[in-house]
């Protein structure tokens, strides 16, 4: 395959990631960078060699010959730039969370489908090689119709220092962490047709909630529990691990802290490491979510590549995303919301 041309737009914290990403992956290659942050600019591009660079996205997409583009900025900018990139016809990455809103959301993916290119969103947790395994499990038919499932992601990690950001939005763990919790458990057990939802602030420092207790009912007949915390203080940090619980109609899975996997089945039970590798460029704890930004990464340029359509694409995306506004919904009504009426 001839090598794809790319450009990222934001290069942030999280953005060093995907930089390092894409150059372990053959068949595409980062040939411009944009941030409005000139310091930020110098930065990844001095880090990363890449020597084209705009302050100004419009600037980038009039200048450079593209074959898609990865957007890295927080939320507010993604509606504008992922429609800019429609309007040029450049197939488009955009980081989680997708949009402000659902109706952002549902115009993004129009704009997209309207012009013709591919639109995935960078929902990594998905990806994760111990989620992965979870799924392989799963699909291997060794705990039979799973009914039941807990996704877990409880921590005590002080986000705020990488991400300062995260301390001050109204919204902060359904909208930022929740949205993957979310995502997994459709992943694993389905789409959802209602939830309720119950949320706290624990952190005086923060103005959003740092708590989420999430009650589905998955459109398969599983239910599930998606609980997460930034107000959890543990003898050992679990930071960035999410566990999981699955029950099945011939067995159980469990993933346990420390990426051990237990899967109790037709054939018995076995335990597994299911740890993630450290790549040269990651850094613990930090190394599981920079294996899955690999992950997906390459996914993206093979569906390019297949013209299949990405797993986590932006109408995908649509049905999580629908899952972080039913739960604010559902947790200021304390009512259950159904899903299918806000698609
Ligand atoms: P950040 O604030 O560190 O970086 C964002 C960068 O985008 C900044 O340098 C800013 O100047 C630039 N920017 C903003 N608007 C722009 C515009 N219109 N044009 C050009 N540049 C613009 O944020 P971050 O922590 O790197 O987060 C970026 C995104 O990544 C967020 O949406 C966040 O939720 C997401 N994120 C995802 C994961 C994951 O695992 N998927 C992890 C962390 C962060
Ligand atoms: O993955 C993320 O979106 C990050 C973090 C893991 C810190 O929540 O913001």
């Amino acid at each position: 395959m001839a090598g794809l041309s790319g450009a990222l737009i934001g290069c942030g914290f999280f953005a060093v990631n995907q930089m390092h990403a894409w150059r372990d992956i053959e068949g595409a290659a980062i040939i411009a960078v944009c941030d409005r942050d000139p310091e930020r600019l110098k930065i990844v591009g001095d880090q990363f060699g890449v020597t084209r660079r705009y302050t100004d996205a419009a600037e980038l997409f009039a200048a450079e010959t593209l074959d898609f583009v990865d957007i890295a900025t927080t939320v507010g900018s993604h509606r504008p730039l992922v429609e800019m990139a429609a309007a040029h016809g450049v197939p488009v990455i955009c980081q989680k969370p997708f949009a402000p809103t659902l109706a952002d959301a549902k115009a993004m993916v129009k704009a997209c489908a309207d012009a013709g290119v591919p639109l995935m969103v960078h929902e990594n947790f998905r990806w994760q090689s111990p989620i992965q395994a979870v799924r392989a499990v799963l699909d291997s038919g060794e705990i039979g119709t799973p009914f039941f499932g807990r996704i877990s992601f409880r921590s005590g990690y002080d986000v705020f220092s990488g991400q300062p950001y995260l301390a001050t939005g109204k919204r902060f763990i359904i909208e930022d962490l929740g949205i993957h919790i979310l995502d997994i458990a459709r992943f694993l057990l389905g789409d959802v047709s209602s939830l309720t939802a119950r949320t706290k602030r624990i952190n005086p420092a923060i103005a959003g909630e740092d708590v989420a207790t999430i009650l589905m009912d998955h459109a398969g007949g599983a239910t599930s529990v998606v609980d997460c915390s930034y107000a959890t203080k543990l003898a050992a940090e679990p930071f960035p691990e999410t566990l999981i619980e699955l029950d099945g109609s011939d067995g159980t899975i469990r993933l346990a802290q420390g990426y051990r996997l237990t899967v109790t089945g037709k054939s018995g039970t076995r335990v597994s490491d299911v740890s993630p590798r450290l790549l040269p460029w990651a850094s613990r704890p930090w190394h599981n979510i920079q294996e899955s930004v690999l992950a997906i990464q390459r996914h993206w340029v093979d569906c390019l590549a297949s013209g299949q359509e990405p797993a986590t694409s932006g109408a995908d995306n649509l049905r999580t995303f629908a899952l972080v506004e039913a739960a604010y919904a559902g947790a200021a009504s304390r009512e259950p919301v159904q899903i299918e009426a806000l698609l």
